[in-house]
């Protein structure tokens, strides 16, 4: 069975392990969000990229959620000893080898899939893993702090504001002359299903969606997506700051109703947010109600397994 799935960071990963659990034999490509990555000390970050790569590798931070595990921050400090590049953004020594090596690759002229696939060549994570673009995309947020409006860039926004000052716009910077890396296209259209883990709907799934052709080829597809809010909240980070900035509301309704059922065919809900079952707000997507915390991979797998069962029902 050939699965695709729209990737965005910490979630997404979590739901993969899952996936992986429950199709072993199944080929499996991540199309990754790249909005977040940023460039820092001369480095190019790439925060999902790497967050999936770890988590299927081996290597990740377990309680973080991103950057590796056993890291010491030598060069961190060093960093700050100097005052030089942000201090908000928390880089460690492990995780600096990465970006020393994506970005003197990139730096030869090496696509970022290509670059990807070399990196996956030393965890490999058991998924092809597939930038979203080769073409730069970052995602950028308009802010107005009572001293006009600016644009800062998603990270800055996530991590030193925590997302506490509203967003007023949230754009991905370039996405609009980006095209879909190469195999991305024919990874969506020859899949037998196309997932949308519990990423964040604006920031991560949006911003894959917001590369041209990606959204039209989704759509053709049996696409079933899992719900990132529980009960009226995100289960992790900050997505309800995010769907607030484009005027969605923060429910499992809500947001299923913003992938619409142009796009996904079917829902998958928690208990909590049984009455989505019914919610005409969903007419014409199928909506499977179940428990949707990740608390370890036995009750992910059931997930993912749920995910698959339903694009199976709606294939047939
Ligand atoms: N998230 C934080 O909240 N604080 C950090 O200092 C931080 C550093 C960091 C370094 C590398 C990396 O790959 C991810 C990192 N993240 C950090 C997570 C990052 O902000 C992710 O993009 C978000 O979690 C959204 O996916």
């Amino acid at each position: 069975m050939r699965i695709t799935v729209l990737a965005g960071g910490v979630g997404a990963s979590r739901f993969l392990r899952g996936l992986q659990a429950a199709a072993p034999d199944a080929e499996i490509t991540v199309v990754g969000n790249t909005g977040d990555d940023i460039t820092l000390h001369g480095l190019r970050v790439c925060p999902d990229l790497d967050t999936v790569m770890y988590t299927l590798g081996g290597g990740i931070n377990e309680s973080q959620g991103w950057g590796r595990t056993g890291e010491t921050f030598s060069i961190r400090d060093e960093l700050a000893a100097y005052a030089a590049g942000p201090d908000w953004f928390t880089l460690g020594d492990r995780d600096f080898a990465t970006h020393i090596v994506r970005t003197q690759l990139l730096n030869d002229g090496h696509p970022l899939s290509a670059v990807t696939e070399v990196l996956c060549q030393r965890w490999q994570p058991g998924v092809r893993l597939l930038p979203m673009s080769d073409d730069q995309i970052e995602t950028h947020v308009l802010i107005d702090e009572g001293d006009g409006r600016r644009y800062v860039h998603f990270q800055e926004w996530w991590v030193r504001m925590h997302a506490a000052v509203p967003a007023q716009t949230i754009v991905a910077a370039g996405a609009g002359e980006a095209r879909p890396a190469p195999g991305v296209l024919e990874a969506i259209a020859d899949a037998d299903v196309v997932l949308f883990p519990p990423s964040n709907p604006v920031v991560s799934v949006g911003t894959i969606l917001a590369v041209p052709g990606i959204r039209e080829a989704v759509a053709a597809k049996t696409t079933v997506a899992v719900s990132p809010i529980i009960g009226g909240a995100p289960v992790r980070g900050m997505a309800d700051a995010c769907l607030t900035a484009i005027g969605v509301e923060t429910s499992a309704v809500a947001v299923g109703a913003h992938y619409g059922a142009g796009l996904i065919n079917g829902w998958l809900v928690d208990d909590q947010d049984k009455e989505a079952a019914t919610d005409p707000a969903l007419a014409g997507i199928e909506v499977r109600v179940l428990p949707l915390y990740m608390r370890d991979l036995a009750a992910t797998a059931e997930i993912a397994r749920a995910a698959l069962d339903l694009a199976a029902e709606l294939s047939s």
